[in-house]
């Protein structure tokens, strides 16, 4: 009987993941779905300054969220755009995911690992959340 080698596979992916929504949840369940464990990168405070991102929730509470997840594994700062090869290598990632926003963004990954871009969910934003709160 021949027994199909089929290597632990570790999937990484990064976000702000402000005020956790559906469409977080279903690119975490599917990025999930494609290894054996996800590692979630959450951008810091400090980190969404840089990007140009004003949060309603700070990065404790958005961390504690998503560990709150069962199919996200790990959960890790972000606190810069340079740290994903050491995050990879780190890691061992075999799988980097990313929503289509980001398409093409984050290929020169692919000299490390798989890079794949999921199709966003469309209707939910954190965003479009965060004009609701300030009517
Ligand atoms: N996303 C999605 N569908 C939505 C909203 C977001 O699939 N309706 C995905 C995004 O494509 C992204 C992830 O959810 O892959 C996190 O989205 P954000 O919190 O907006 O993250 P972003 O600000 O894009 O930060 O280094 C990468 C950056 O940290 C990504």
């Amino acid at each position: 009987m021949n027994i199909i080698e089929s290597k632990f596979k570790t999937v990484l992916t990064y976000g702000t993941f402000d005020l956790l929504h559906y469409g977080h949840l279903e690119i975490l369940r599917k990025a999930s779905l494609l290894g054996d464990k996800l590692i979630v990168g959450v951008s810091t405070d400090k980190f969404n300054t840089i990007k140009g991102k004003t949060c309603v929730l700070p990065y404790q509470k958005r961390k504690d969220l998503l560990k709150s997840i069962e199919y996200v594994d790990k959960v890790i700062p972000e606190d810069n755009w340079d740290q994903k090869v050491t995050d990879i290598q780190d890691n061992n990632i075999d799988i980097f995911i990313m929503g289509d926003d980001w398409e093409g963004k984050f290929d020169e990954l692919k000299k490390f690992c798989q890079v794949i871009y999921l199709p966003r969910t469309k209707g939910i934003s954190s965003t479009k959340l965060k004009s609701i709160l300030d009517d």
